[in-house]
Parts: C-alpha cells; sequence; structure tokens
C-alpha cells in the first residue's frame, strides 16, 4: 500500500516538475467548429463542474482573465471582459427608450445585465427568466460582484423557459433585454419568429427588444437569420456592436428591435451626465459610433 503511495506521489512530482520544464500549462479551449479554430485561455484550477438538468456549468480561476463561467464549453463571461458586453447590452436601450420602468431579462442568469439595469434609478421592476436555476445559484457563490442584483427587492426571478413565459405573460415591459446562450440547446427557443412576436406583444407601444446577437465574422447565418426575424415582427431593426475579446471573433452583435424609437435620432445625453455612471466601457460617443457598422456586416443584416 505504502509502495503504491510513493510510487504515486512520485508520478505525481515528476509530472509536476516535468511540466513546469517544458512549460506547460493547464487550458480551457472554446473550440469554433464552423471556422475550425477556437480561443484558448490558461487556467490555473477548476472551482466548478456541474451538470444541471440543462446543461454543462464550469467555473475556472484562469491566470489572466480572472474567473471565468464556461456553459457547454462556450465562454460566457470571464472578469476582466464582462463589463463589456453587460454595459452594451443594457446602456444602449436604457439611454434610448425615455423611461424604463418595467423590465423583463430572459436568460442572463448570471447576473451581470441585471447589475447594469439596477444602476437606472427610473427601473421599478425588473423579471428575470432563467431556465436554469443552477447557472444563478453557482454565480452567486463564484461571482458574488457580478450575481448579487438577483437579490435585490427590485428583481423578481423566475427560473423557468423563457418561450414560455412571454406566451403566457399579461404584463406589459418598457424593455426586453435576451441575455441568452448561442442559439444551440436551450438557447434555440429564444432565437425563432415566434419567439420575437411573443416578445413583441409583450412590450408597451412604444417598447424596446434587445438581444445577444452572435458574432457577425465567424456566425454570419445566425446575425442574417435574427436580422430576418426581427423586421418580420418590429417595424424598427438595427444592429450595434462591441469588442468582446472571449467571444469569438472578438467582435460582438446586439441586435436592437423597437416598436416607436430609433436609436439614429435618439440619445438622452442630459439623463446619461446625470446619472453619472460609473462606466468601464459605455459612453455617450460609444453610444452614437456602435450603430456604425463595416461594410460586410450591413450586407449581411439588409440582404
Ligand atoms: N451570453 C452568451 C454570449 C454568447 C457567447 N458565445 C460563445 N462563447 N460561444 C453571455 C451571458 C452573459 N450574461
Amino acid at each position: 500500500m505504502v509502495m503504491i503511495f510513493d510510487t504515486l506521489s512520485a508520478l505525481c512530482i515528476f509530472i509536476f516538475f516535468a511540466g513546469k520544464l517544458l512549460n506547460m500549462s493547464l487550458r480551457f479551449t472554446e473550440k469554433y467548429p464552423e471556422v475550425a479554430a477556437g480561443l484558448s485561455i490558461e487556467v490555473k484550477r477548476t472551482l466548478y463542474s456541474g451538470k444541471s438538468p440543462f446543461q454543462k456549468i464550469e467555473v475556472f480561476e484562469t491566470e489572466k482573465f480572472g474567473r471565468m463561467l464556461a456553459i457547454d464549453g462556450c465562454i460566457m463571461l470571464t472578469e476582466r471582459d464582462e463589463f463589456i458586453y453587460h454595459e452594451m447590452i443594457t446602456h444602449v436601450p436604457l439611454y434610448i427608450h425615455p423611461n424604463a420602468e418595467s423590465i423583463l431579462v430572459i436568460g442572463g442568469g448570471d447576473g451581470g445585465t441585471v447589475r447594469e439595469i439596477l444602476k437606472h434609478p427610473e427601473v421599478i421592476a425588473v423579471d428575470l427568466v432563467d431556465i436554469d436555476r443552477r447557472v444563478s445559484e453557482v454565480c452567486l457563490e463564484f461571482f458574488p460582484e457580478i450575481s448579487r442584483g438577483l437579490l435585490s427587492e427590485r428583481v423578481n426571478c423566475h427560473f423557468e423557459d423563457g418561450v414560455e413565459f412571454v406566451k403566457r405573460q399579461k404584463k406589459h415591459y418598457d424593455l426586453i433585454i435576451i441575455d441568452s446562450t448561442d442559439p444551440i440547446n436551450v438557447g434555440e427557443g429564444l432565437f425563432t419568429s415566434d419567439f420575437y412576436q411573443n416578445c413583441n406583444s409583450i412590450l408597451k407601444e412604444d417598447g424596446i427588444l434587445v438581444n445577444q446577437a452572435e458574432s457577425p465574422m465567424y456566425s454570419n447565418r445566425w446575425v442574417r437569420s435574427i436580422s430576418e426575424k426581427f423586421n418580420k415582427s418590429f417595424p424598427i431593426v438595427q444592429f450595434y456592436g462591441a469588442n468582446v475579446p472571449t467571444y469569438p471573433s472578438g467582435f460582438w452583435m446586439f441586435g436592437f428591435a423597437s416598436k416607436k424609437y430609433d436609436p439614429n435620432n435618439l440619445f438622452h445625453e442630459q439623463k446619461f451626465v446625470k446619472d453619472k455612471l460609473n462606466l468601464k466601457y459605455y459612453n455617450a460617443m460609444v453610444h452614437q459610433a456602435c450603430f456604425t457598422l463595416p461594410n460586410y456586416v450591413k450586407d449581411l443584416i439588409n440582404d
């Protein structure tokens, strides 16, 4: 017994030093099969790994990106760059709408989007609908700074399928934010025409819908299909972009669909100045500029 233990520990020590000598490191790689590429990040250790009834959830301590959340092998957020995505999916519509008091978030169980929404004093109530309660539990444990807002009195969490929720909801919202995973597995239903139509019916007459709309470089067919489907249900449709280094291709789209407010001529600058939010990405110039898109992206969404 002692012999086996000794041999095992000697082996471990050998592997450890051999690894150091060869400069080997532990890496998490998100694979992008559509473009035969991927993104690989050095990790120190795994903090959590588990399977919920819906998906595989993992939390890593990385070398340089802080903690990282992955779902089904896809990077959902890292502490280093999550602010970009969460600020952009939230403040862009909230400074176009003059007074959004009632907001629905679909997905977003990590709480990052809710954290940004709660910075707006005019917001009275947020309904968050995520299919997977486990994501919120894990984030409250490992990312308290990001997810704390989920416990706010202004927030009501519903752990159920967003598709079903919007079908039967009677209440009307000023803004719906779809902070979903990619259009595969549990996320799939959140990218259909029927779903967008049902969102439209539970938005007020001047309501806005925003979604995370994938990478125009690596997932162009998804961006195109979101654009086609938004256009079927909403009179005003625009896309805007931001740089999220840990998402596929680093260039990320957000879809903007609206019944009344046109982002081309709307930005509530006075409110923005008055609110004095302490933000790391979003500002007045970024707001104007993010709707300016490169030709290959314009072609994708206007076809
Ligand atoms: N929402 C997921 C963005 C999609 C990332 N895709 C990928 N890595 N393949 C992020 C949730 C953050 N609240």
